[in-house]
C-alpha cells in the first residue's frame, strides 16, 4: 500500500525533504493535498485526535501517523534501508538531519526575522540585516560542518558507501540556496567540493532523475521556505 504524504500542495517547503527520499528510493506514495487541496489538508489535520501532528508534513500508513521531517526520514531510513543499521551511525545520521532542520529554520527566519505570521513586506529592513549575517556567517558555518562530515566519511556519500536521506536533504539545501542566493552560492561553492559532488551524485540517482522529469516536482517560488528576493542576495 502506498504511503499518504500530507503537505501543502503548492510549495516544495519542508515536504520536499520527504518527497526526495521517497522519490530517490522509488517508494510509492500519494501526495494527498495535491488531490484535495489546502482545505482538504486542513480538514484532515483538524479532524485528527490523539497523537496528532503539530504541522505538515506528516506521513501516514496503516494507522501510523509520523510528523517532523527528521522523524519521518528516520522511519523511512530504517524501514527502507536508506540509513545504516548500527546505532552510532543512525544517531550520527539523525544528528546531521536535525542540523539540516536547524538550517532550514534559519533560512525561513531570513525572510521572516520578526514575525512568522506577518508578510515579508512588513519586515524588509530586518530581513536585509538577517540576510547579510546569514550569507556571511551562517552559510559558511553550516557548509563547513557538512563538508567536514562528508570528508570524514571514507565512502562517496555523507555517511556510509550508499546514499541516505541526509544526502537527498543536502541536495535540496543546495538547490534551494542556489535559488535564493545565486550570487552568494557562486562565490561559496568552490570552497565545498565534497558537498557539490554529493549534490551532483543525488541528481544522477534514477529515482531523482525521473522525479525531475515529472510534474510532481514543483518549481521553487516565493511562498516556500527558499525564496528568491534579489535584494537579499550579494556575493
Ligand atoms: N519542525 C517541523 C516544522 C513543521 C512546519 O513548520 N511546517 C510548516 C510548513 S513548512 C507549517 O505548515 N507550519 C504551520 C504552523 O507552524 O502553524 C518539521 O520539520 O516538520
Amino acid at each position: 500500500m502506498a504511503y499518504k504524504l500530507w503537505y501543502w500542495p503548492s510549495i516544495q517547503g519542508r515536504g520536499e525533504f520527504v518527497r526526495l527520499a521517497l522519490e530517490g528510493a522509488e517508494i510509492a506514495y500519494e501526495d494527498c493535498a495535491r488531490g484535495v487541496g489546502e482545505e482538504g489538508l486542513m480538514t484532515d489535520l483538524n479532524d485528527r485526535t490523539g497523537r496528532t501532528p503539530f504541522a505538515p508534513p506528516y506521513l501516514e500508513l496503516d494507522g501510523l501517523v509520523i510528523a517532523q521531517v527528521a522523524n519521518i526520514l528516520m522511519y523511512l531510513g530504517e524501514r527502507h534501508g536508506l540509513a545504516p543499521s548500527n546505532m552510532a551511525d543512525r544517531l550520527w545520521l539523525n544528528q546531521l538531519q536535525l542540523t539540516i532542520a536547524d538550517l532550514v529554520a534559519e533560512v525561513h527566519n531570513v525572510h521572516h526575522p520578526v514575525a512568522m505570521m506577518d508578510y515579508y513586506d512588513d519586515q524588509k529592513p530586518e530581513a536585509e540585516r538577517a540576510a547579510k549575517q546569514f550569507r556571511e556567517e551562517r552559510m559558511p558555518k553550516y557548509f563547513g560542518h557538512f563538508e567536514d562530515a562528508a570528508q570524514a566519511n571514507p565512502g562517496d556519500w555523507l555517511i556510509d558507501h550508499k546514499w541516505t536521506y541526509a544526502d537527498t536533504s543536502l541536495f535540496q539545501v543546495i538547490e534551494g540556496l542556489r535559488y535564493m542566493f545565486p550570487k552568494r552560492m557562486k562565490t561559496l561553492e568552490p570552497d565545498y567540493p565534497t558537498l557539490i559532488r554529493i549534490h551532483d551524485q543525488v541528481a544522477e540517482l534514477p529515482g531523482i532523475k525521473a522525479y525531475f522529469k515529472s510534474d510532481r516536482r514543483l518549481a521553487f517560488n516565493t511562498d516556500g521556505i527558499f525564496r528568491a528576493y534579489p535584494e537579499l542576495d550579494a556575493e
